[in-house]
């Protein structure tokens, strides 16, 4: 297929409630479903890009869904050129600006442009990047929320158990010795030989991340702490970095490559695990990905596995990649685990089809 010839005809979101096996329960509420936009990008080759957008709450899906459709209309009859379609849409959007849900529809149209251009090139995007479609390795990030300590201990097992030497507890509770009690309780489920990293979802105050940083740097065995302060936060957050021992994950917040090189210039943090609809889809996570090389600093990712496990197979500091299986449910073929590696299926683009019916079943209309 001659991909210069390839013009974009239509761009298509629908929404869907995914269930969720396991509800997660965070310092900021709990998620019980997953509420998706699925894109396609139509083109006149008769081939269709597809990616999906995390909405975070059903009442963003609206907002969401317009944005796409908004943006559908100016790329029409667009050559499909993610650097292009990047460059045209940011102009577009300069005096409103480019963040948040702006952000996410640009994100997803880039995605499931890319996805096209694999399908047309009939390649995996992890080669069509230049990688090598290699597996990645891959931490269970479902569950452990905000729960009673007995509950933690056997949600923590059923996750190891599902193929996985490396999992995320979700900390944040008002009393930092409740934190404590979980992390004990997690620790002694899962055994000295499964990673564990913690989350705080942006809980604490700069003062109080450090003094819980210090607590947790005494009971030892967290790879990260993340998120321990408000996520724009730099300054603070590099306090934080500079007092507590265990290193400080951060980055599914960052709007764009922009945001992430200012966090990574204030020295805010240890790791970085950028976002696909916040960085910039396929594109922002490329330019992530150098400026974490740049930085000396491991890249992991945050959710949309899908899409990350290419992205990772050509991040020169590859850590570790988020799984998490809340698009499942209207995959025709999700992810598999082998042996806390999520391998890259040897399927083009991004390797994602619709389950139809699924679709039409958890469809919000
Ligand atoms: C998270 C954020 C948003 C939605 C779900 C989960 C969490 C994570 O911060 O890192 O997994
Ligand atoms: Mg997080």
């Amino acid at each position: 297929m001659k991909i210069e010839k390839l013009r974009i005809t239509n761009i298509k979101p629908r929404c869907v409630v995914a269930p969720m096996k396991l509800p997660l329960a965070t310092s900021t509420g709990a998620i019980d479903g997953a509420p998706l936009v699925l894109l396609d990008v139509e083109t006149d080759g008769g081939i269709t890009g597809r990616a999906y957008l995390f909405a975070v709450g059903r009442h963003n899906l609206a907002p969401i869904t317009k944005l796409v459709e908004a943006m559908g209309e100016m790329l029409k009859g667009d050559a499909l050129a993610p650097f292009d379609i990047e460059k045209k849409l940011r102009a577009k959007y300069t005096l409103l600006g480019v963040h948040n849900i702006v952000l996410f529809a640009m994100s997803g149209i880039d995605m499931a442009a890319w996805d096209a251009l694999g399908q047309a090139l009939e390649q995996p995007l992890a080669r069509l990047l230049g990688g090598t479609p290699r597996p990645a390795r891959a931490y269970n990030s479902k569950g452990l929320g905000i729960m009673p300590p007995s509950k933690l201990a056997s949600e923590a097992k059923q996750l190891v158990d599902e193929g996985f030497d490396a999992v995320k507890l979700r900390l944040g509770r008002p009393e930092a010795d409740d934190d404590i009690g979980a992390l004990r309780a997690v620790k002694k489920a899962i055994g000295p030989k499964v990673t564990l990293m913690a989350d705080f979802n942006q809980a604490l105050s700069v003062n109080e991340a450090i003094r819980r940083g210090r607590m947790l740097d005494a009971e030892g065995g967290l790879l990260w702490i993340e998120e321990p302060v408000r996520a724009d936060d730099f300054a603070g957050c590099a306090r934080v970095a500079a007092e507590v021992a265990t290193p400080i994950q951060i980055g599914e917040n960052f709007m764009g490559p922009e945001q992430m090189a200012q966090a990574l210039a204030a020295g805010s943090c240890d790791f970085v695990m950028p976002d696909a609809q916040r960085i910039g889809g396929v594109t922002g996570l490329m330019r992530a990905a150098a400026l974490a090389q740049a930085a000396g600093v491991e890249m992991s990712s945050h959710l949309f596995p899908e899409t990350s496990c290419h992205l990772l197979a050509v991040t020169p500091t590859a850590h570790w990649l988020e799984y998490v299986d809340w698009a499942d449910a209207i995959l025709e073929e999700p992810l598999v685990v082998k042996d806390g590696y999520i391998p890259i299926q040897e399927r083009p683009g991004l390797g994602m089809k619709w389950d139809e019916s699924a679709v039409r079943k958890y469809a919000l209309t």
